[in-house]
């Protein structure tokens, strides 16, 4: 039986607190798909690599500081910049799985008090994911994990206002939670359930935009 072809790479975020584990379950499950033969690409925001994530790496490492607005824009032109290249693989057929996204950028700016509409504001017009997995903890499973860096807003208390801002962000039609406080191997079940479905799911060859 030959499998149907389908029209586009998927856009799979990945959002959640630091030391959630996303990092390494994103890279678990490009590997899986593309065992699976489903061509896959991981991506992550902050990318510290060009010269706007360079700033934000020196602002995250303590080394520069920028008010709480101009680094809400740099975070958020770190993913402008990302946008052709990351639609030009969606259309051929390469799905995306990337480890934060915008829902990240609101939530951790809104965190710090930023007003949330004006948060989301710059980010309209980025390409709107098919689907987010949003790995969730409670207040005493992030304080459980300990081993948080020395990276700016790696604090258990901070984390638990980004888990509040998700709340306000979540939108049921393209989101699912999924409870975070699992096994390694657990999780990367779940998760790549999840992302077949999304795969398989893929109805318009053309993108919609946030928000
Ligand atoms: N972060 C990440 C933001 O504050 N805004 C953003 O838009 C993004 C993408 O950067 N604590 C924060 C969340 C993290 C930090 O991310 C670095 P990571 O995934 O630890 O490299
Ligand atoms: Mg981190």
């Amino acid at each position: 039986m030959c499998k149907k072809v389908p029209l586009r790479g998927a856009l799979i975020v990945l959002e959640g607190c630091d030391r959630s584990g996303k990092t390494t379950q994103c890279k678990n499950l490009v590997k899986a798909l593309e065992a699976n033969g489903r061509p896959a690409k991981y991506i992550n925001f902050p990318d510290r690599t060009t010269e706007c994530g360079g700033l934000i790496n020196s602002f995250l490492t303590n080394k520069k500081d920028f008010n709480d607005e101009t680094i809400h824009l740099l975070f958020t032109l770190n993913r402008w910049e990302a946008k052709n290249a990351m639609e030009i693989l969606l259309r051929d057929g390469v799905t995306l799985i990337v480890d934060r996204y915008s829902y990240s950028g609101v939530a951790f700016s809104a965190a710090k008090g930023l007003d949330l509409e004006w948060c989301k504001a710059p980010e309209a017009g980025l390409l709107k994911p098919d689907l987010v997995l949003l790995l969730t903890m409670t207040a005493s499973a992030i304080s459980k994990r300990g081993g948080f860096g020395d990276e700016r807003y790696e604090v258990p208390e901070f984390q638990q206002r980004v888990m509040k801002m998700y709340d306000q962000l979540k939108d049921d039609s393209y989101w699912t939670e999924i409870d975070a406080d699992k096994s390694f191997g657990a999780l990367h079940d779940e998760l790549l359930t999840h992302c077949n479905h999304a795969i398989d799911n893929i109805v318009n060859e053309k993108m919609d935009k946030l928000w």
